[in-house]
């Protein structure tokens, strides 16, 4: 196995004040009871398990009064402790895996990302864009701001996690899955000129082509490439226990195959699961697709 010996730090993130919605919090749990670490040395990694940051869910912390963004201080003050543990993992040269809780978690991981490798690209891996703004969210659930917010659009506190560390670029970016994007999101996409692998091109092109389009595009002009996985991007009767569902999705096995590609092209730098609430899954089954798409992010190979 050439990952031999290769160091991975885990850190779960039990939030769920960006999806407005409980279970997702127990997330990390789930994926931990999956088997993940036992599956990860089997791999031969030494795998450090940095335990969970602390969520104050009490409706009373975080509410911004002045916004429409719910939850809004207490997800900025667990993302700037989420980005300063993942550049901290960078700095000793261990592969930093985040497991979730809900997307927004992602603005931190990539903060502390970002703070090291200013050009990382990235692999966003979910039903929905999560490109909305204060201005343009339907709902005011910052899931759904998350890659807007890390690259750096909107409210300046969610921009601003990470003390002013660079954003991503529009054009080290692919978006895979997308089915479900709202108006102003659509809007943002175009602007910018991104890459989106709707449900069209996966199905129309398969999703090797897809994944080697993606690979091509994040691969250029970036030092890295983090891989942003939102369980909801695959179909649900493959992951049955996300917060919002979304029909006819990527199936398990071509997740598997396009985690195996990434894991092939050997740039993958950072990884995140998130979005898996074990209160609407069915037997842990969420949990265990996401253990199999790390495994095979991680290099598992049958043969
Ligand atoms: N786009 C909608 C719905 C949504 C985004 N991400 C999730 N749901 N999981 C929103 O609220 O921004
Ligand atoms: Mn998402
Ligand atoms: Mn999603």
């Amino acid at each position: 196995n050439p990952h031999l010996g290769k160091h991975v730090s885990v850190i779960g993130v039990p939030m769920d004040l960006g999806a407005d919605r409980r279970g997702v919090d127990m997330g990390p749990s789930a994926i931990r009871c999956a088997g993940l670490e036992q599956r990860l040395e089997h791999l031969g990694y030494t795998v450090r398990d940095e335990g969970d940051l602390i969520v104050r869910r009490a409706k009373s912390y975080g509410a911004a009064p002045e916004s429409n963004l719910k939850y809004l201080y207490e997800i900025v003050r667990v993302n700037s402790e989420l980005a300063e543990a993942v550049a901290g993992m960078v700095d000793q040269g261990r592969f930093p895996l985040v497991l979730g809780g809900d997307h927004s978690i992602a603005i931190g991981t990539l903060a502390g990302v970002l703070r090291r490798k200013p050009s990382v690209g990235v692999i966003w891996y979910d039903s929905h864009g999560d490109v909305n703004t204060a201005d343009t969210s339907p709902s005011g659930n910052i899931h759904g701001m998350a890659l807007a917010a890390a690259m750096g659009y909107g409210h300046p506190a969610l921009v601003g996690i990470g003390g002013g560390c660079p954003s991503v670029q529009p054009e080290h970016v692919a978006i895979i899955g997308a089915r479900s994007l709202d108006p102003g999101e659509q809007r943002f996409l175009k602007e910018k000129g991104m890459a989106v692998y709707t449900m069209h091109e996966v199905d129309k092109l398969g999703i090797v082509r897809v994944m080697e389009l993606a690979l091509e595009r994040v691969t250029r002009g970036t030092s890295g490439v983090h891989v942003s996985v939102d369980l909801d991007g695959l179909d649900p009767a493959d992951a049955p226990g996300v917060g919002t569902p979304v029909a006819a999705g990527i199936s398990l096995r071509e997740s598997l195959l396009a985690m195996e590609m990434l894991s092939d092209a050997g740039v993958v730098t950072s990884a995140e699961f998130v979005e898996v609430n074990p209160a609407l899954d069915i037997r842990n089954r969420t949990a265990l697709a996401a253990v199999e798409l790390i495994t095979s992010l991680f290099g598992e190979k049958i043969l």
